[in-house]
């Protein structure tokens, strides 16, 4: 896969030489770049803020810069190998949320554009006009105010990276994880059995594949029962057997009428 970055700080994204990112863009899976908007800034101040038109708060990034970076690195024609143009990403608080399964799609990308905005945001002109020739995708992370797009494109660039071939050791736990299935995951446990006390639940010590399984399965339906009700609503009716009926039962939770399978 192919990424481009661009940002007024670069530096930000120096985290990505590091663990399993850096090990896939070392081995060639992840190709990634960083990219200074302030490259395409022709002025000796460098400038790439203005004040806003219709008044208001702080500054607005100029479109010119970012006109000419998305020219330079989603050019029109195709390149030798072919390339068709990138998906363009642009983290804003008044994006569509991010979620595992945007990532899974974004995974499936063959080159991936990032433009960080910063100020009080990019000159909408700038993703008005490369809609008309690029895919464009507005992203939130969440319902809180940050101070640009750089620490966005951290977490959405590990959340898609892990899912890349070969990134993770062990592909399969990509199943067991939280929101792979709708549900938040169990709780985790290592050695000692006893630490300070506290018991590692003795079901996780008996060795019956069968009762682990229930009782994880208990354990995150309960855990996502009582911190995201949202996911037990958006969970497909049949994905509830009478167990699971029965393990949210015995913590207090009524399923939705209807919801349990026969
Ligand atoms: C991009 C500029 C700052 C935002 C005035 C503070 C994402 N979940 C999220 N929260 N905030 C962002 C985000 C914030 C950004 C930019 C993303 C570019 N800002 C602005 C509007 C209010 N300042 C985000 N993803």
């Amino acid at each position: 896969m192919r990424v481009d970055i661009v940002s007024i700080f670069p530096e930000y994204f120096a985290p990505l030489d590091l663990s399993l990112i850096g090990k896939a863009r070392a081995g060639g899976t992840l190709r990634l770049a960083v990219h200074d908007l302030r490259t395409w800034t022709h002025d000796v101040h460098r400038t790439v803020d203005d004040t806003p038109y219709g008044g208001g708060p702080g500054m607005v990034m100029r479109p010119e810069p970012w006109g000419e970076a998305l020219d330079a690195l989603a050019p029109d024609e195709l390149s030798p190998d072919g390339h068709t143009l990138p998906r363009l990403l642009v983290p804003s608080p008044a994006g569509v949320p991010f979620t595992q399964a945007m990532a899974h799609e974004l995974a499936a990308e063959s080159h991936l554009l990032f433009a960080c905005g910063r100020y009080e945001g990019i000159d909408q002109r700038v993703l008005d006009h490369a809609a008309a020739r690029m895919r464009v995708t507005e992203v939130s992370l969440g319902d809180y105010v940050l101070f640009g797009g750089e620490v966005a494109v951290l977490v959405i660039l590990e959340a898609v990276t892990r899912l890349l071939p070969g990134v993770l050791g062990n592909a399969g736990s990509l199943d067991e994880e939280s929101h792979a299935h709708g549900l938040l995951e169990a709780p985790m446990y290592t050695k000692p059995a006893e630490w300070r006390g506290h018991e590692v639940p003795e079901v996780l010590r008996s060795g019956d594949h069968g009762k682990i399984a229930r009782w994880r399965r208990d354990e995150a339906l309960l855990r996502t029962a009582a911190r995201r009700p949202d996911l037990i609503a958006a969970l497909p009716l049949e994905s509830l057997d009478k167990r699971d009926r029965a393990a949210l039962d015995r913590g207090g939770f009524q399923p939705r009428a209807g919801d349990v399978a026969k």
